[in-house]
């Protein structure tokens, strides 16, 4: 990997923050858009944009065919088997709620039981308390251990004949852990139970392949792997799809409409009603294209090299305390430093122009966990270097200057 090159298609890393070179450690909350990127949503919205599906003429039928480019582009990024699997949503929130709805509508009865973790973002939790509360069904909890990682052993006595779906992140958000989704996948095939995999944290930073996975779900958003913002995909197996009802109506998802009787379009239209973001969908295509010539593999092994750069040098502060020690991580160095309030940290960080995120980073039954408000996150892309990583420790120098 060719670091430079590399920094040199991201023209916001040129960007000063008051005055100071831009060090961006908050990945995991948006990535930077490459010019690849940029350019083609420039190139679409300049020269064909035109409603999708729809016209006769000549710019419609062009952006509708990258459009469904951009589709089978993200199919063959995670290895789904048909096209119609994917459904273009505004991000991993849109998707899970969709799927809550949809398939909670369908399959999920007064008394059943839905199962989450305890490190899951806000968006992998209330939309299953919405549909729980929806339905007078039960959600259960997989607990977390002090290092951080799931309690795999707990997992066989929350199953039970009434657990309809399992729901997980495959990467923390807040702790950076990986989660053995495989060993969950098996699990819960053993009891015939679908499992949706939340990859917000993961599609950018591991090769997916869902048939070799044999997840049921699998969502990402567009804006944490380098695509546009309001992008995301829902990947479910054909079956599910066609058997959940429909999540909102509108145009393009029907077939015919009259008064007494509306029928649905086919997959994966049932699911994407009304205008869909499709200069977004096409920016994603793009950043899909830009990180697979890299290489997941290169990506996430460049990656793994900071971060543990980053746990060494941190972990050379006796004031650092880490939230988040599992063997195997990905991307995610969270702490607290010095026992301050981790906004206190940020915001000094933030004036030497380190970007880094602080608080309880959408996961509050985590922090509740851990009895802590909130913690220091930085996160880490394959456009960021170890130089960088040595700004960022001058800068907890700082911090402990100024507080110590
Ligand atoms: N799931 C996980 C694991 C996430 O990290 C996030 C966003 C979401 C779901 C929701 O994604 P969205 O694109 O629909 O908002 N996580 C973060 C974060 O860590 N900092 O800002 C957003």
């Amino acid at each position: 990997m060719d670091i430079n090159k590399i920094r040199e298609d991201f023209p916001i890393l040129k960007e000063k923050a008051y005055g100071k070179p831009l060090v961006y450690f908050d990945n995991a909350a948006t990535t930077q858009k490459p010019i690849q990127v940029i350019n083609t949503i420039n190139e679409y919205n300049s020269r064909f944009n035109a409603n999708i599906h729809r016209g006769v003429h000549y710019l419609s039928d062009l952006t509708t065919n990258a459009f469904e480019k951009a589709r089978k582009t993200v199919q063959a990024f995670i290895n789904a088997k048909s096209d119609k699997e994917i459904i273009f949503t505004s991000g991993t929130t849109a998707s899970i709620n969709l799927v809550a709805f949809s398939f909670g509508e369908k399959f999920v009865k007064q008394g059943d039981e839905i199962i989450v973790s305890e490190m899951e973002h806000h968006s992998n939790i209330v939309p299953w308390q919405l549909l729980c509360e929806r339905k007078k069904a039960v959600l259960k909890v997989i607990p977390v251990t002090e290092a951080g990682e799931l309690e795999y052993e707990r997992i066989p006595e929350l199953i039970s004949e009434k657990t309809k779906l399992i729901a997980v992140t495959h990467v923390s958000n807040a702790l950076g852990t990986v989660n053995d989704i495989r060993r969950i996948i098996a699990l819960a095939k053993k009891h015939e139970i679908p499992v949706l995999i939340d990859g917000a944290q993961s599609a950018q930073h591991i090769k997916i392949d869902v048939q070799e996975l044999d997840c049921d779900f699998y969502v990402f958003s567009g804006h944490k792997i380098y695509g546009p913002t309001g992008t995301g995909v829902l990947y479910g197996k054909e079956n599910l799809l066609e058997e959940m009802v429909p999540w909102q109506g509108g145009g393009e998802m029907i077939r015919s409409v009259s008064f007494e009787k509306t029928t649905f379009n086919d997959l994966p239209f049932k699911f994407e009603a009304g205008t869909p973001n499709f200069v977004g969908a096409i920016g994603l295509g793009a950043a899909i294209d830009y990180i697979s010539a890299i290489g997941l593999k290169e990506i996430a092994n460049y990656e793994n090299t900071l971060l543990e750069y980053a746990s060494l040098q941190v972990g050379s502060f006796e004031e650092a305390r880490f939230y988040g020690t599992a063997k195997h991580k990905a991307s995610v160095l969270s702490f607290l430093f010095m026992g301050l309030n981790p906004y206190d940290v940020g915001t000094i960080l933030d004036k030497l122009g380190i970007a880094v995120r602080t608080g309880t980073h959408c996961a509050e039954p985590l922090m509740r966990k851990f009895k802590i408000t909130g913690t220091v996150r930085a996160s880490f892309s394959f456009y960021n270097t170890k130089e960088e990583i040595d700004v960022f420790v001058e800068g907890l120098k700082k911090v402990r200057r100024l507080f110590g």
